[in-house]
């Protein structure tokens, strides 16, 4: 490979929801490229970005992946990403890093709701964006009705720049807006076309929406607005130099159209990508912070800056060993060097750096500045961290993983497995931060959280799969406390004395409740030495086993205050252990007249669904015993925001997929606990008595 020229380079996402033709386009761009020999489909498992079995078995893809190729003298690095709710988030941190994207409009449905977060992560990250209207020779495809939607959806302003001809069978071809040619394909597949002048019949459409062009382009710098007004004739240079302005400052989406199935439209958005998309240069300073302090350290795009990077994604292969995918910041990378990672405070050796062709790999000499490339067995480096020159360091912050929304029970199918279950899941936590898995101390069972319940499926798979680590997933039990809603004062007393040396351990405590979130809280009010200074923490120590098994369920009790206040002693009898014993029979014998009620976690949702749903999906809530506490409006959609008990939506991932159609997106966290209403503790009581 010759010198490296970023300006030359761009590095952009293919986004949307699922199904919306991102592979497909994928496919078709790497074999207009000459990357792929044929042109690669999902349907038949010859995709080259769909290739890991669990994808391949749900034709769907869930990484992102990554291929690079050549067109007209620019590098572009082109990454497929998944569009399904449950595993957007490595969507997300690809368009961290990413220069640019290419979302997909489907020319059927417009624009879907993981559409919408992508755009909202696009908006946070500044990641410049250019349209494509898919499927354009499919059944009801609109153009228009699609541009349409997604002004409607996105709260963007379109630019069209290419406008079909004809739609669905009829599909000819596409008019290009900026130069004022048509191009009528063969639907060959190798895309071939023929240049020609615009039919007739859409002279009239076209001048209207060039004339629509014209003036959001002029709009959209001074100087072209000038030429307009002046009735000069804006050039294809004026128009493509407005165009890029445009794309760049995010004033205006450019919107373009084709078929990525039958290859139609797709070189045309090639040109489109290089003249529209940002180079690493035009991305500029990148910002950070020196490790371990908050000075703050710039790196430029150049080759001559100090090397930094960050890893936006790790794969685990159990032959091939771990990849780390990063975006080079600054500086030359080269093979058999030494860098430094700030986040593990740990030096790694990097040997080869590969440039990844879907599951292929290629050696390259160096990543400069603005590459994106992957290095193969780094030994601490997990997705999210910094890796930099070791002689100047800088640290950039990770993105801040997105809450799971679902948990699972994990149950180890065979015995002994457990440390295989355990690194498989250290490892796969590497790749994938959105993963946790966590001891409930309260149920004593291993939870596995994440983005959905397929995500924890293949999760689950790929445990089996990589590391032979055979689990299942069952609904894990709810985390219910307990505690009380009376006070009451009491006497335990301890005593055992039959021949040799006795016990004797005597109290007095008060329990009373304390508001919710209180926690425990111990209050030692003994006068005159009643119960001996050196024995209360026995006292304490007994209360607090006694807390750990509620008397409804078994389960921690919490929220409320112990005040020992009196007490006798023996003196020869008396130790620590019959005081620990005299505190806890003192607390069991207190619930008796306590009034002991059941905890349960209440999670905050906030839930995004189109007009349409959201009457069901209150209905729903409602239902599920949860409060609304607000609803705010979308563009064509709805956020509700509402508690609901934890135990009310184990499942509501699936379930929220079913009532909308796949077209509603939720979150949720933990919020707090509230008591059981009565009727319903009776409910679960009779439901442990079964199990
Ligand atoms: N008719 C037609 N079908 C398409 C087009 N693009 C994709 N498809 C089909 O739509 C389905 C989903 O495509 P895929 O590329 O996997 O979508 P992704 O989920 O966005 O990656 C597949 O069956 C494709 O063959 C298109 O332009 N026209
Ligand atoms: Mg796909």
């Amino acid at each position: 490979m010759g010198k490296y020229d970023t300006t030359t380079l761009r590095n952009l996402g293919i986004v949307a929801h699922n199904s919306a033709g991102k592979t497909s386009l994928v496919e078709a761009m790497l074999f207009n490229t000459g990357m792929a020999e044929k042109l690669g489909k999902v349907t038949d498992g010859s995709s080259l970005m769909d290739f890991e079995e669990e994808e391949i078995k749900r034709g769907m893809t869930l990484g992102a992946s990554l291929n690079h190729c050549v067109w007209n003298g620019y590098n572009l690095n082109i990454v497929d990403t998944p569009g399904v709710s449950n595993f957007l988030h490595d969507t997300r941190r690809c368009l961290r890093v990413l220069g640019g994207a290419v979302v997909i409009v489907s020319a059927i449905s417009g624009v879907k709701s993981q559409t919408r977060k992508i755009w909202e992560w696009c908006d946070q990250f500044e990641v410049p964006r250019i349209a494509f209207v898919n499927k354009m020779d499919r059944e009801r495809a609109d153009f228009l009705k699609a541009v349409d939607d997604m002004e409607k959806s996105l709260g963007a302003r379109s630019a069209i720049v290419t406008m079909p001809i004809g739609a669905e069978e009829d599909f000819r071809g596409t008019i290009d807006l900026v130069r004022m040619k048509a191009r009528l394909y063969e639907f060959d597949e190798a895309g071939t076309y023929k240049e020609v002048d615009i039919p007739q019949e859409l002279e009239e459409e076209a001048q209207r929406l060039r004339l629509l062009l014209v003036e959001t382009v002029a709009e959209a710098d001074d100087e072209l607005m000038e030429k307009y007004l002046d009735d000069e004739e804006l050039t294809e240079e004026d128009l493509l130099r407005g165009l890029r302005e445009g794309t760049l400052t995010g004033v205006f989406t450019p919107v373009f159209c084709g078929s990525a199935l039958a290859n139609v439209g797709v070189r045309q958005l090639l040109d489109y990508i290089v003249a529209c998309l940002p180079s690493p240069i035009d991305k500029g300073t990148q910002v950070g912070t020196l490790p371990d302090s908050d000075e703050v350290v710039e790196r430029q795009p150049s080759e001559e800056d100090p090397f930094s990077a960050m890893v936006f994604k790790t794969v685990n292969d159990p032959f091939a060993g771990k990849l780390s995918m990063i975006r080079v910041y600054s500086g030359t990378l080269k093979p058999d060097t030494v860098v430094f990672n700030p986040n593990r405070d740990e030096k790694e050796r990097v040997g080869h750096i590969f440039k990844m062709a879907g599951k292929e790999q290629q050696d390259v000499e160096s990543a400069v500045a603005g590459e994106i490339v992957a290095l193969p067995k780094l030994k601490y480096t997990a997705t999210g961290d910094t890796l930099c020159d070791v002689q100047k360091p800088v640290f950039y912050e990770p993105l801040v993983p997105l809450k799971p929304i679902i948990s699972f029970a994990l149950e180890s199918a065979k015995k002994g497995d457990e440390d295989k279950i355990y690194t498989g899941l250290q490892k796969l936590m590497e790749e994938d931060p959105t993963l946790r898995v966590v001891r409930e101390e309260d149920t004593h069972e291993m939870i596995l959280s994440g983005m959905g319940q397929v995500h924890l499926e293949v999760a689950v798979e790929r445990l089996k799969r990589k590391y032979g680590a055979a689990v299942t997933l069952k609904e894990p039990k709810v985390p219910y406390r307990e505690t009380i809603r009376a006070s009451a004062e009491v006497q335990g007393k301890y005593k055992k004395q039959s021949g040799g040396r006795g016990q004797y351990g005597d109290v007095w405590i008060k329990v009373e409740p304390l508001p919710r979130g209180s926690g425990f809280e111990f209050v030692d009010k003994v006068v005159g030495g009643v119960v001996p200074r050196n024995y209360i923490p026995a006292v304490e120590k007994g209360i607090i086993e006694a807390m750990k098994t509620g008397p409804l369920t078994g389960s921690q009790m919490v929220d409320l205050r112990v005040t020992l206040y009196d007490g006798s002693h023996h003196s020869v009898d008396s130790s620590e252990m019959a005081f620990k014993v005299a505190g806890s029979m003192a607390f069991k014998k207190a619930m008796e007249s306590c009034k002991p009620t059941l905890l349960e976690p209440v999670m905050s949702m906030e839930i995004t669904v189109p007009d349409d749903c959201m009457g069901d999906v209150i209905g729903d809530l409602n239902s599920r015993r949860g409060k609304v506490s607000g609803v705010e409006p979308q563009a064509n959609a709805q956020t509700i925001r509402a508690e609901v008990p934890m135990a009310e939506v184990l499942r509501y991932a699936p379930e929220l997929r079913s009532m909308t159609s796949d077209r509603g997106m939720f979150s949720m966290e933990f919020d707090k606990y509230e008591e059981v209403p009565s009727h319903q503790t009776a409910k679960i009581l009779a439901e442990q008595e079964k199990a």
